[in-house]
């Protein structure tokens, strides 16, 4: 990355540190080592200044010459497709569809599941017990579900290996917070540790860390 020469590199990716999809978008632009710089939304994501440069206002946004792209999987294929080494996408269609298979259950269930906590840590979670455990256990659920639809993945890694670890640390430091620690079932903790120590994916689990912890700390646990 090249941190001060923006307007320079030949792709822009608008992220914050926080975000597990932007960390999807920025392990593959590190993977494929593209010319990139990362910059924040100008006014933060959803803002009008935002939204004239990426319409959708959603992080991550990336600009490519006169291609402006959000949605981290649409990001994430563009990126593979238009620099093929090291290949992230399996060269088989069921390889190819299994992937996506993963990408959407991380976007829609996976993320999501851990995001139902997020109001329920704004608003002190110590005085509702009963929102933290439904919350936990729809964490668990979903990570069950994970698990059984991996057994017939392909490993590269491929793009459904480098979307997770991010989304699994942010369950993991959130269920720590909650006092609860959350175990990831063997197969789902088996494909992390695999990545885990890629250097695009070590930088992305390092960035997100502190920024997370810096976000529960802003809230009283009530
Ligand atoms: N499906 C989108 C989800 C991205 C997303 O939800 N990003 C959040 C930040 S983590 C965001 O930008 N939220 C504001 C919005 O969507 O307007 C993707 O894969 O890029």
């Amino acid at each position: 990355m090249r941190p001060e020469e923006g307007p320079m590199a030949e792709f822009t990716l608008y992220g914050i540190a926080l975000s597990a999809y932007v960390a999807k978008v920025r392990i593959v632009l590190e993977m494929k080592r593209a010319d990139h710089v990362e910059l924040p939304p100008p006014d933060g994501y959803g803002s009008a200044a935002y939204r004239a440069i990426v319409p959708a206002g959603s992080v991550p946004g990336l600009v490519h010459g006169d291609v402006v792209l959000s949605d981290s999987n649409a990001i994430a294929e563009y990126l593979d497709e238009l620099i093929p080494d090291p290949p992230l996408m399996p060269a088989d269609p069921a390889g190819r569809a299994r992937v996506r298979m993963v990408l959407g259950f991380h976007d829609t269930r996976l993320e999501a599941s851990a995001r139902t906590l997020y109001p329920v840590i704004r608003a002190g979670w110590r005085s509702r017990p009963e929102a933290v455990a439904a919350g936990l256990d729809g964490m668990v659920a979903a990570l069950e579900r994970l698990e059984a639809m991996l057994a017939d993945v392909p490993r590269g890694p491929f793009l459904s290996d480098l979307a997770l670890p991010v989304t699994l640390q942010t369950m993991t430091m959130i269920a720590a917070r909650l006092e609860r620690p959350l175990q990831l079932p063997p197969g789902i903790a088996g494909r992390v540790e695999a990545v885990a120590a890629l250097p695009a994916v070590a930088r992305s689990l390092a960035l997100h860390r502190p920024a997370l912890a810096e976000w529960l700390d802003r809230f009283d646990p009530g």
